[in-house]
């Protein structure tokens, strides 16, 4: 059995921890997070341990693996830092998958990639690296996410959308199929997207425009 550790102990860590224990596949080390108030204290009963410079100390205790455990709402940056520290620790990073996600086998799934309850991912997509891919999200045919993206809540691509690196779908967008969305770009709550959205741009609203 792999024996994890999760980075961060917030909300989306409770959403990991439910799913990861409903699969029983995994031993649940504790948890590692900034906050010196939390040391001591437990989500679910996995137990906060410290800050991430325990890190190596637990490689050597026998710890093999780690989960990003941060949504990092509109900014992604801190999950692929996260993501990169893991790995140089030597560790293993775990893919999430709750029972109720729904993963096409003729998809391709990168890494780390979290799939939450309600999920579905569709035939030929392809999902990155430390990929999250929120509870209710919809990822039809033949779409690409790229690393480190997240598709929040309830958002619906529709097929062939393209995802880049880092982006952010907000809760309950809505993108048209064949739309492009550029590296790091970040798409408001319930945005309905029609157009292209370039690099590094926030776009909101119905029809989405960049703000
Ligand atoms: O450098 C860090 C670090 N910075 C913050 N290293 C580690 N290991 N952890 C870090 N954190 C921790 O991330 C904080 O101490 C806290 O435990 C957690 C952030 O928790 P929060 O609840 O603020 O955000 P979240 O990213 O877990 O959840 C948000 O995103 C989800 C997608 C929430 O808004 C949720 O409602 C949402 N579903």
């Amino acid at each position: 059995m792999r024996r994890c550790v999760i980075l961060g102990g917030g909300g989306h860590a409770r959403v990991l921890i439910d799913s990861l224990l409903l699969t029983e596949q995994v031993e649940l080390h504790g948890i590692l997070l900034p906050d010196e108030s939390l040391w001591g204290s437990d989500v679910f009963a996995v137990p906060v341990l410290g800050g991430d410079e325990l890190l190596p100390g637990l490689v050597e205790q026998g710890v093999d693996s780690f989960v990003v455990g941060l949504g990092s709402i509109g900014n992604n940056s801190l999950r692929q830092r996260l993501f990169h520290y893991g790995l140089e620790q030597g560790l293993d990073i775990l893919s999430v998958c709750h029972p109720r996600a729904v993963l096409s086998p003729r998809a391709c799934y990168g890494r780390g990639g979290q799939f939450l309850p309600g999920c579905i991912v569709n035939a030929g997509a392809v999902i990155g690296e430390n990929v999250i891919i929120n509870s209710g999200a919809i990822i039809e045919h033949d779409c690409q996410i790229g690393d480190h993206a997240h598709v929040a809540t309830g958002a619906h691509l529709s097929g062939t959308v393209i995802v880049g690196e880092g982006a952010h779908i907000g809760t309950g967008a809505v993108v048209r199929q064949g739309i492009k969305i550029g590296q790091n770009a970040l798409v408001g709550a319930g945005a309905v997207v029609v157009k292209d959205v370039p690099p590094d741009t926030l776009v909101i609203g119905v029809p989405a425009r960049p703000r």
